[in-house]
């Protein structure tokens, strides 16, 4: 595996260096690329492996292709509004509402005494499970603490939980074991920031009690973690959160050891690289250009469009419905909001590059999904049940995306999800002369139908390629992407261009 991978980077150098060649210009990303080893430094809290995991908990990750958040804590009670007024940032931001910014009076306060009111009596984990499993979802991320500290898990470290609500009953337990209980594997959001604790601190605490107190900050986080790793056996990851304070960067040795803590305790756990900082405050990626943790968790409702992007690493891209929201918010009048269609293009250009994509819903104060929700669920699923082969567990093709969509593969199959389907109604696959698996047949993931394949010459100098085109029914339309599937034979080498090209 070691050996394709190299192959992979190999390949990956080559293709950043004639992109750079071809362009002319040094893009930032890939600037940002490791440092050779000659010109590495040495780092104490950088990251510790070079190249992606390839163990089965990781193999198992990487062939998601879909999953599902949720964002769900004491927030879903005002749901971005409160006494008339609205809050204008991020629903589950709700608590930093400044009166400033035209907060109501004493509305901290109100915030921090509001968990006395959350219960969820609507609240079934059960049938949010089956919708994410009717969606296609393969993993989902629930938030068990936000960054306003409120616990939906009994902690026995703080009072401000589910506990101490009218609705007592351990929440993070429910959804696991119902997600369990669908085949969906569960990964625990948690926020470094906590809005409740005493000695949080967001910068770099300067008295000596500040000091004493962040220390008790800490004390707390790493018990809370050990706490989720021991109460919820099954959860297979930790998606953490807010770890871009400065007290928090500050921590590069105690969060590398928390780290290597969390580890051990739960072999086989998935980390992201939102975790922690080197000793030089570089995060996501060490001084040396190296990923920290097991996939780029900066994929935050942004998308790469090149492979060169990714640095030929795993990662996961989270996306919200409305532009910024990931808490409820009653009031989605005012924004766009994603359809099917727009997400299932993320989705795809998501796993075309070797990336998961990632849904957030944001259930109510009452424990509802909203319907607007329930509704993009069932369409995303109605689309899965006929072609989720092209996104569960594939890889990128390494073929330049065509205009018509995306190219996703697995072993000897090559889909191309359709979005723009060509006036001609030809699809016209590009593949190298020299590639070694040549497309032998092509057909609608849909209903298996075969279609016209034709292999031309088409008389273009010194693009190496070889042309495929394949014939859609002249009475074909469709209003929802469709999948063609290209059979691939490793055999069948043929067809290597008998036309010679030209001397100029
Ligand atoms: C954080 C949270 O503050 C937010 O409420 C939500 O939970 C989201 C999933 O994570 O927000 C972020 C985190 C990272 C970036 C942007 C917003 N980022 O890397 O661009």
């Amino acid at each position: 595996m070691l050996t394709t991978y190299n192959l992979q980077m190999k390949k990956l150098f080559f293709i950043s260096i004639s992109a750079l060649l071809f362009f002319g210009i040094f893009s930032k990303e890939l600037m940002a690329q490791e440092q050779p080893m000659a010109q590495r430094i040495t780092l104490q809290y950088g990251s510790h492996r070079e190249g992606k995991r390839m163990d089965a908990e990781m193999q198992r990750w990487r062939e998601y292709g879909l999953g599902q958040f949720i964002h769900w804590g004491v927030y879903a009670i005002p749901g971005g509004h409160w006494e008339g007024k609205s809050y204008n940032g991020a629903a589950e931001w709700i608590r930093s509402w400044s009166e400033k910014s035209g907060a109501p009076a004493g509305w901290q306060k109100t915030y921090d005494n509001l968990y006395k009111q959350f219960n969820p009596t609507d609240f079934d984990a059960k049938a949010w499970a089956r919708q994410a499993k009717d969606m296609g979802a393969k993993y989902v991320i629930f938030t068990t603490k936000h960054h306003d500290g409120f616990c939906l898990w009994p902690s026995k470290y703080t009072g401000y939980t589910i506990k101490n609500t009218p609705f007592k009953k351990d929440i993070v337990k429910e959804v696991v074991d119902a997600y369990d209980a669908e085949g969906i594997d569960v990964y625990l959001y948690f926020s470094i920031i906590d809005w409740n604790h005493p000695g949080y601190s967001s910068g770099i605490p300067k008295a000596e009690k500040d000091s004493l107190a962040y220390e008790d900050f800490k004390q707390f986080t790493r018990n809370q973690l050990i706490e989720l790793l021991t109460n919820y056996p099954s959860a297979k990851g930790l998606w953490f959160d807010g770890s871009w304070d400065a007290a928090w960067i500050e921590q590069a040795a105690w969060t590398d050891e928390l780290e290597k803590e969390l580890r051990a305790f739960r072999p086989g756990l998935i980390i992201g690289s939102r975790f922690r900082a080197d000793e030089y405050g570089k995060r996501h990626f060490d001084s040396n250009g190296v990923l920290m943790g097991d996939y780029e968790q900066g994929w935050e409702r942004k998308l790469p469009s090149t492979i060169e992007q990714t640095k030929g690493n795993d990662w996961d891209c989270v996306m919200t419905i409305p532009p910024n929201q990931w808490g409820y918010n009653s009031d989605w009048s005012s924004s766009y909001i994603k359809t099917p269609y727009d997400l299932i293009a993320m989705l795809l250009q998501a796993n075309s590059l070797n990336g998961n994509f990632v849904i957030n819903f944001g259930p109510d104060g009452k424990g509802r999904i909203r319907p607007e929700e329930g509704d993009i669920a069932k369409q995303i699923g109605e689309w899965m049940r006929v072609n989720s082969e092209a996104v569960y567990g594939v890889t990128y093709a390494e073929l330049p995306k065509p205009d018509y969509g995306y190219y996703t593969k697995k072993g000897n199959k090559l889909y191309l999800t359709v979005f723009n389907k060509p006036v001609n109604n030809i699809i016209r696959v590009a593949m190298a002369k020299t590639a070694e698996q040549k497309p032998s047949k092509a057909y609608f993931l849909a209903d298996k139908k075969d279609l016209k394949l034709v292999s031309h010459n088409i008389g273009l100098d010194r693009d190496n390629n070889l042309y495929y085109d394949i014939t859609l029914p002249d009475d074909f339309s469709s209003d929802m992407p469709f999948v063609i599937v290209i059979d691939l034979d490793e055999a069948a080498k043929k067809d290597q261009g008998n036309y010679r090209d030209a001397l100029t």
